[in-house]
């Protein structure tokens, strides 16, 4: 009992490594008895989502929602990951400032670009280059990094770290603050 309720907020570009990061977390925090749960930006759209596009203001709205939505599971107690891009910087302190203090913790995945795209798991990447999709982040719409984002995930030595040792990372954090 006394679990609070938060939102860990992770944002970075496609291929950056969101989803793995979030679904090793919400695992590992399943198996030390919390209650987690999950909001991927990619499932979001198809469902709740589904009427939006990759335009701006679809985006704009597309934060705005999966904001609000991880509101209200952080004021049931529940420690809500939420994995979406969110490339604008000032639609993620608006959902930061919908939450108590200290409850909205930003993980930057801080992944190269370059490395991004080498890894393509979707073809999204080479299909942007190729001009067949139009308006993807990082290639032609921008990617806000965070400047005081409470996690930055990066490579060590030209390493990714582990899921498992990203999971560890935002664990330790949790449990300091
Ligand atoms: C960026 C796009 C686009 C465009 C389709 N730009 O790596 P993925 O494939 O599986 O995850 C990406 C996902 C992004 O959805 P989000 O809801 O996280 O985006 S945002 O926060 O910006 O609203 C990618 C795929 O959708 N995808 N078209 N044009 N990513």
């Amino acid at each position: 009992l006394g679990q609070k309720g938060c939102v860990i907020w992770i944002t970075g570009l496609s291929g950056s490594g969101k989803s793995t990061m979030a679904c090793a977390l919400s695992r590992e925090l399943y198996c030390r008895g919390y209650l987690t749960y999950l909001l991927d930006g990619d499932n979001v759209r198809h469902g709740l989502n589904k009427d939006l596009s990759f335009k701006p203001e679809d985006r704009v709205e597309n934060i705005r929602r999966i904001g609000e939505v991880a509101k209200l599971f952080a004021d049931a107690g529940i420690i809500c990951i939420a994995s979406l891009i969110s490339p604008y910087r000032r639609d993620r302190d608006g959902c930061r400032a919908l939450l108590p203090e200290a409850t909205f913790i930003e993980v930057f995945m801080d992944m190269p670009l370059e490395l991004c795209e080498a890894r393509d798991p979707k073809g999204l990447y080479k299909l942007a280059r190729a001009g067949k999709i139009k308006g993807f982040t990082g290639i032609d719409d921008p990617y806000e990094a965070p400047l005081n984002s409470e996690m930055v995930i990066r490579q060590k030595d030209g390493v990714c770290p582990s899921p498992a040792a990203m999971a560890e990372q935002v664990i330790l954090y949790l449990e300091v603050n």
